[in-house]
This record gives structure tokens, C-alpha cells and sequence, in this order.
């Protein structure tokens, strides 16, 4: 009941995104075309997107730390560490393909380069000293001196400079590599430490607990403001898309979204029926076909309200009841699988950037592609099993590679359609997951029953 309350309301959030969408688009149009507004009075047509805007960059920050403390602290709550290393070793490796497989199909694409330009848009793999900076400040950003300063200042700092005052046209290379752009790869450095943290915590026993409450509560509260940014969702919609057709010069920009959302679904499909069924098939040597089906229920939900956490309901029914997976499995693993393993969202962010950097006209070089694919992986961690999760985290993706933020209103036009289908193979991917290490596990899971069987014996 409590998904069909969600979809009913989820569904209000729907159409209303559709409408200020379409609302959006025939307003630009209108005054575009018909009106003899200046240019100054137009730009105020960009304000209400604008606090929009705010709201998800404001938010980013708080979802990330308490999503990942949270999730990361409950792997050592009460499963062997044997266990727990297969479960992150599955999510990391399955996250890191489909942010990798996501950015070879939009490179391979080119959906967001206009027909005839020149489509080298990256620089390969000539590891020339840019190249090498990169890798480093990468590696040195993930170490931040000062974690506050360095994600307060520079993250935030960087995403609003670039967004509001410094087109990113205006910035060179050198700015790029030196200068915002190692800011904004300081976010890397956040959700480092906040792995880290969430992983000592969760083996601190009592001592750690009050942390992982804490945390625990952060991250409701933080996404009860997030479904109050939802709300507020399509009314800036509607303003930012009418101010993105005021300023658009080139209407190819239509044609260029549909071949994204096509590059997308196309990943999307690839990494759901072709790259998880055969790693299950490898490892648990049933048909992962039949396993899927048993998932349809928890799918359709998950398609229906766009959410994976308001699914786990039916994903655990599903998973247990029609795929048999053992349940000391399931309620560690769907849980945390429905926080930090998002297959589908690392590979929608690592379109998007790439996307994004192809509107802009900017060359990323194998630093920069290393760093998103980095930074989707890390980026879908900490997205939330909420609505829209990943369009707020694509911003952070942006920042760390210094990209421009000014596209977003284009991605979340479409994200409504494009989250559903990016929260499915979320799902799919943590109950695959679950009867993988389930597989890999089974001596672990006779000897912990056995020793349990043991202990209840001599206790009586
Ligand atoms: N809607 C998110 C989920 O619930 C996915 C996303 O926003 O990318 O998994």
C-alpha cells in the first residue's frame, strides 16, 4: 500500500513535470518569438531556475555525506568481513562498468555534437603533461588539507562561479587543469573520507553507534528536503526551460536530447540484459533471465515511482519469495544495494558529462574521462534511492571536471523519463547482486547457520 500511496503521489510529481515542461517550452517559444522583451527582462525569466539550481547544489553536499556514512557503516553491522568485501568488491566492479560502458557509448555517439564540427572530443590517450597534472591532482584531491574549506569554498564555490558569473567559455585549459578545475575535483576528496569514516564507524560497536544514528538521521532529514525540492521541481523547470530556449542559438539542441536519451536507454539496456545476466550466469550458472522475471513486480514499482528505496518493499518479496535468495542476504544487502549501488545512475552520469562537455564544444582529455567515469562511480554512491537522485549528483560530476552547470535544466526536462528507467536497473543490479554473493557465500552461510544451530543447541 505504501508503494501505491507513492506511485499515486509520485505520479503527481510526474505530470506536473511533464506539464511545466511543455508549459516551459511554449512560454520560451512565446516570448522567443513573440514578444519584444530586452534581453534584460528575459534573463529574469532564468530567477526561479535559478533558486532551483541552488536548492540542488545546496543539497548535494548533505545527501552525499550522510548517503554514503550511512550505507558504507551498515556493511560491517552484522555479516562477516568476508562477506562484506564480495558485496563491495560486486557493487564497485559492476558501478565502475557501467560508468565506463555509459561513457564509451556517448563518445562513440557524439550525441551532443552538432553534424559537420569536429568530433575529436577528447584528446586521446597522449599522456602529456596536462594529462599527468590531472592524474595527479586526482590522486591529491582525494586527500584534501582542509576537508571543510575544500568542499564548502571550492566545490560549492565553483559550481555556483561557473553556473551564475563564469561562463565556462571565458575559462582556459590552464584554469581548467590548475585552477577550478582541481577545485572542483575536492569533492572526490569528501566522498573519500566519507567511505572511510562509514566504514571505521560501522566497526566501532557501541562506541560508533551514536555516529551512525546521527548519520542515519541526517540522511532522512536530508531526503525529506529533497522530496520539498521535488515538489518546487516543476514550477523551476518551467522558468528554466523557458529561459534555456531564450538563449538558445541552436535549435539542433532538440535533436542532440533525443539522441542522448537514446544513448542512455541504449546503455541502460545493454548493461541490464546483456553485462549483468552474463556475470550472473558466470558465477551462480542459472538463467538470469528467469531471475529477472522473478524481479517484475519490484521493477515495474521501481519504474512506476522512480524510487529505490520506496521499491524495497517488493524487492525484498520478490528476491526472497520468488527467487529464493536467503534472507540473512537480502536484509543486509538490498538496503545498502538501494543507497550505494546504483548501476544505473553511474552510467547515466558519465553520458551526461561527456553530453554536456559535447554542447560546450570542450575537449576532455583521458585525465578528465578517467576522472568522470571516478566521479559518476563515486557520484552514484552517494545519489540517494530518491526521485531524481541522480540529476542533483550529475552536478557534482560536472564541478569535478570544471564543466559548466548552465545544461542542467536540458537533463532534468528529460530526467522523468530517463530516472525510471536508470532506477530499474538500479534494482535489477542490487538483486543480482544479492543472489551473486549469495553464490559466492554459501560455505559462509551453512558455517554461520551451523554455528548458530550450535549455540542454540548448547544453550538449552
Ligand atoms: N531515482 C534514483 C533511484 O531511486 C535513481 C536516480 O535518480 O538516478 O535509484
Amino acid at each position: 500500500f505504501s508503494s501505491l500511496k507513492i506511485s499515486l503521489k509520485k505520479s503527481q510529481c510526474l505530470i506536473a513535470t511533464v506539464v511545466a515542461v511543455i508549459l516551459g517550452t511554449v512560454l520560451g517559444v512565446l516570448v522567443r518569438e513573440y514578444s519584444s522583451l530586452s534581453r534584460v527582462h528575459k534573463h529574469y525569466f532564468g530567477f526561479p531556475g535559478e533558486l532551483l539550481m541552488r536548492m540542488l547544489k545546496l543539497i548535494v553536499l548533505p545527501l552525499i555525506v550522510s548517503s554514503i556514512i550511512t550505507g558504507v557503516a551498515a556493511l560491517n553491522s552484522d555479516m562477516s568481513g568476508r562477506i562484506g568485501l564480495r558485496v563491495v568488491i560486486y557493487y564497485l566492479s559492476t558501478t565502475v562498468i557501467a560508468a565506463s560502458l555509459g561513457i564509451i557509448l556517448v563518445i562513440a555517439v557524439k550525441p551532443g555534437v552538432s553534424p559537420g564540427a569536429d568530433s575529436t572530443h577528447w584528446t586521446g590517450l597522449t599522456a602529456d603533461i596536462s594529462t599527468l597534472d590531472t592524474m595527479l591532482d586526482l590522486l591529491r584531491n582525494m586527500i584534501p588539507e582542509n576537508l571543510v574549506q575544500a568542499c564548502f569554498e571550492q566545490v560549492c564555490f565553483q559550481g555556483i562561479a561557473s553556473y551564475f558569473h563564469v561562463s565556462f567559455q571565458n575559462m582556459t585549459k590552464e584554469d581548467i587543469l590548475m585552477g577550478s578545475y582541481s577545485d572542483g575535483v575536492n569533492i572526490l576528496g569528501l566522498i573519500v573520507f566519507c567511505l572511510v569514516f562509514g566504514l571505521i564507524i560501522g566497526q566501532m560497536g557501541e562506541k560508533g553507534r551514536i555516529l551512525v544514528e546521527f548519520f542515519d538521521a541526517l540522511n532522512e532529514a536530508t531526503m525529506k528536503i529533497v522530496q520539498i525540492i521535488m515538489w518546487y521541481m516543476p514550477f523551476g523547470i518551467l522558468f528554466l526551460i523557458a529561459a534555456r530556449i531564450l538563449e538558445v542559438q541552436d535549435w539542433g539542441i532538440f535533436r542532440k536530447l533525443g539522441i542522448f536519451i537514446v544513448t542512455v536507454l541504449s546503455g541502460l539496456a545493454v548493461h541490464s540484459t546483456i553485462l549483468l545476466p552474463l556475470l550472473y550466469v558466470a558465477v551462480v550458472r542459472k538463467n538470469p533471465f528467469t531471475f529477472a522475471w522473478g524481479m517484475a513486480e519490484a521493477l515495474m514499482t521501481a519504474f512506476v515511482i522512480s524510487s529505490s528505496s520506496a521499491t524495497l518493499p517488493v524487492t525484498f518479496r520478490c528476491a526472497e519469495e520468488n527467487n529464493r535468495i536467503d534472507k540473512r542476504i537480502t536484509r543486509f544487502m538490498l538496503p545498502v544495494g538501494a543507497t550505494v549501488n546504483m548501476d544505473g545512475t553511474a552510467l547515466y552520469e558519465g553520458v551526461a558529462a561527456v553530453f554536456v562537455a559535447q554542447l560546450n564544444n570542450n575537449s576532455l582529455d583521458i585525465g578528465q574521462i578517467v576522472t568522470i567515469s571516478l566521479t559518476a562511480t563515486l557520484g552514484s554512491i552517494g545519489a540517494a534511492g530518491i526521485p531524481s537522485a541522480g540529476a542533483v549528483t550529475t552536478v557534482l560530476v560536472l564541478s569535478a571536471v570544471g564543466l559548466p552547470v548552465h545544461d542542467i535544466p536540458l537533463l532534468i526536462a528529460v530526467d522523468w523519463l530517463l530516472d525510471r528507467f536508470r532506477t530499474m536497473v538500479n534494482v535489477l543490479g542490487d538483486a543480482f547482486g544479492a543472489g551473486i554473493v549469495q553464490k559466492l557465500c554459501e560455505k559462509e552461510l551453512v558455517r554461520t547457520v551451523t554455528v548458530r544451530e550450535l549455540d542454540a543447541a548448547s544453550s538449552l
